[in-house]
């Protein structure tokens, strides 16, 4: 009986594998579908290049500028799943050369630096952050180095190596190894000071590293301009072509062989139709105007919903969306940034909910071999990006209409394909029942892991049609109908920043007052006050204040008044004992005048701490 049981099981498993469509062209590894399911990670841009306040440090930066004092990857990695974020990338070292991590390749490195007194690893810390949220993580280690003295000469190459393998040996797996197309060029190089050039093609011996990649991070994608798993999708605005094959031939410059920083860009946003090699698009963006932190730019914080509208362009269109942080030099997200992907998440979270399509009647013009339960359309809600409806090996063109219960309003449409059969789809025709006949509203090439469709308004209607045409038979896996959720976000540096003091004190600012709100009594006997580097330069630190207590957030009594001596000439921390200890749930700090006199004070949390 038992061999009997086993003998059904395993020949209608058989059964069921001998019906699925055979796969069409070239297909995901296992390493790119789990890239593909993350959708969006972030990448961290933090090195004494943020210290020097550039984008791209020469490579001469003092290795003990690097020294972070509030530095905490925890609140960092918490803001990326905040909005969602499934991955986060750390810039273990950036063109500047300097490595951070104890590296023993070279001696600029973490090391060297105060912050821990020189027994820290950054990416170590990155890494545990990441892993504590559920986040995975990623790694890029610069292939320009624009401090090694022996760069540009055989001794760099051998070095990279042993970066890359001391990085991969100590941080557990990894999803991405990141390596982007800058590379060569002029740099302090050990005091030389000169411009380097290298052969883009043969210097670093790509192939080989590539090879040392896959045996030692297996379930690694390697990204670079022209992949070989992932590529640049061309620019770093964070948008993909509206056409985006996860397919493309790579083809290097003027006919070489195509390398990191030596490609062909022409396809890079919109693949190839029938290009030769699965190599999806990742879309890199900074969150701000640049990659490293600058406080003149804390006014230019993407909005969440320029961050959805990049979602759309990238996720929306196939592409992951790569999405770089800065922290500042107190190694810290600035609030503004918080905040903003806080409310980015909530946005997604809230048009993602529900599925407006769950629970209708879909009436697909095929079913392969009418097998219901494995190739029915019940698989087209069922949150399973790779179960699917299909249609028979004959049938490329197939109508899917789609009955709501209701009519329902909405102005997102999300297709999916099972992609471990390959890129299938050419297009789709999306059409509404009007009164009886059909009206196209939106159509769509390249569908793949996933298309967002984004109607210029939203519809109200009961009835939709699908018209899908491929080269082969149809596998289609999700559709989704959606109302994009609206933010109501708005954040105004100078005068409204919402406030959260070191991790305790969730608190919020009102003008110039800073509240908090410590959840239960507590004692406190002294404060301090640290002005910021953007409070200096706009000369919005405080000069005067008063310190408040409350126990129900009514009653308040003063706890403390009075002046931040030379602050002005003099703008460090000011640490200020209490006449005695005070104990209360609620604090007001307020600031009565500013540098500017014009008592609109820039403060934030973290420069305010209690005792
Ligand atoms: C580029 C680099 O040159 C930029 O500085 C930044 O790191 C960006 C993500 O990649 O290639």
């Amino acid at each position: 009986m038992r061999i009997l049981i086993i003998f059904l099981i395993l020949s209608s498993g058989f059964y069921v594998q001998a019906q699925e469509p055979k796969p069409y062209g070239p297909l995901p590894s296992k390493a790119q579908l789990n890239w593909q399911e993350l959708e969006m990670y972030c990448l961290i841009h933090f090195t004494p290049t943020t210290f020097q306040n550039k984008e791209w440090g020469f490579g001469d930066a003092e290795p003990d500028l690097f020294n972070p004092l509030h530095f905490d990857a925890g609140q960092i990695a918490a803001a990326a799943k905040s909005a969602e974020f499934k991955g986060l990338v750390t810039v273990a070292k950036h063109h500047d050369g300097y490595c951070l991590w104890p590296t023993k390749t070279t001696p600029y490195n973490i090391s060297k630096s105060p912050w821990k007194n020189g027994k820290g690893d950054l990416v170590k810390e990155f890494m545990l952050a990441a892993r504590k949220q559920g986040l995975q993580f990623g790694i890029y280690v610069s292939a320009w180095d624009r401090n090694f003295p022996g760069y540009g000469t055989p001794s760099y190459p051998i070095a990279y190596r042993e970066q890359l393998k001391e990085v991969y040996s100590n941080y557990g797996p990894l999803f991405i190894s990141w390596h982007d197309g800058a590379n060569g060029g002029d740099g302090f190089y050990g005091g030389a000071k000169e411009t380097r050039k290298i052969d883009r093609s043969t210097y670093y011996g790509w192939d080989s590293l590539w090879q040392m990649t896959r045996a030692m991070q297996p379930g690694a994608v390697i990204f670079s301009d022209i992949g070989p798993d992932v590529r640049w999708v061309g620019n770093e605005k964070g948008m993909a072509g509206e056409t985006n094959w996860a397919t493309i031939t790579p083809e290097g410059q003027d006919g070489l062989k195509p390398a990191p920083g030596l490609v062909d860009s022409r396809y890079l946003g919109t693949g190839q139709r029938d290009g030769k090699y699965w190599i999806p698009a990742e879309c890199d963006v900074p969150l701000r105007p640049g990659w490293f932190y600058h406080p003149d730019q804390d006014d230019k914080v993407k909005t969440p919903d320029q961050l959805f509208e990049l979602y759309l362009n990238s996720v929306g269109r196939g592409a992951c969306l790569n999405l770089g942080l800065a922290p500042d030099t107190d190694g810290l997200l600035n609030e503004i940034d918080v905040q903003t992907l806080k409310a980015f998440g909530d946005k997604l979270r809230e048009t993602f909910v529900v599925n407006l399509a769950s629970g209708a009647a879909f009436d697909p013009s095929n079913v392969r071999m009418n097998d219901l339960r494995n190739f029915g359309v019940n698989k087209l809600t069922d949150a399973d990006r790779y179960s699917y409806w299909a249609t028979d090996d004959d049938v490329h063109q197939a109508d899917l209409v789609i009955e709501l219960k209701t009519a329902m309003r909405f102005n997102l449409i999300r297709l999916r394909e099972n992609i471990k059969l390959g890129q299938r789809l050419d297009s789709v025709l999306v059409e509404v029942d009007d009164q009886g006949s059909w009206k196209p509203l939106a159509k769509a090439t390249s569908i793949g892991a996933n298309r967002l469709i984004r109607l210029p308004a939203f519809i109200e209607t009961k009835k939709l049609r699908l018209r899908l045409y491929a080269p082969v038979s149809i596998t289609l896996s999700d559709v989704g109908l959606y109302a994009e959720a609206k933010s109501d976000f708005k954040v105004s540096v100078a005068t409204n920043r919402k406030a959260i003091s070191r991790s305790v004190w969730p608190s919020g600012i009102d003008g110039s007052t800073l509240w908090m709100d410590a959840v239960k009594s507590v004692t406190i006997q002294a404060f301090s006050y640290r002005p910021s580097k953007a409070a200096i330069q706009h000369q919005t630190l405080a000069t005067h204040y008063v310190l408040e207590s409350s126990e129900d957030d009514k009653n308040w009594q003063q706890v403390a008044a009075g002046e931040f001596s030379n602050i002005v000439a003099n703008p460090i921390e000011q640490y200020i004992p209490l006449a005695k200890p005070v104990t209360a749930r609620y604090i007001r700090f307020t600031v009565k005048s500013t540098a500017n006199s014009k008592g609109e004070a820039s403060i934030v949390g973290r420069e305010f701490s209690l005792y």
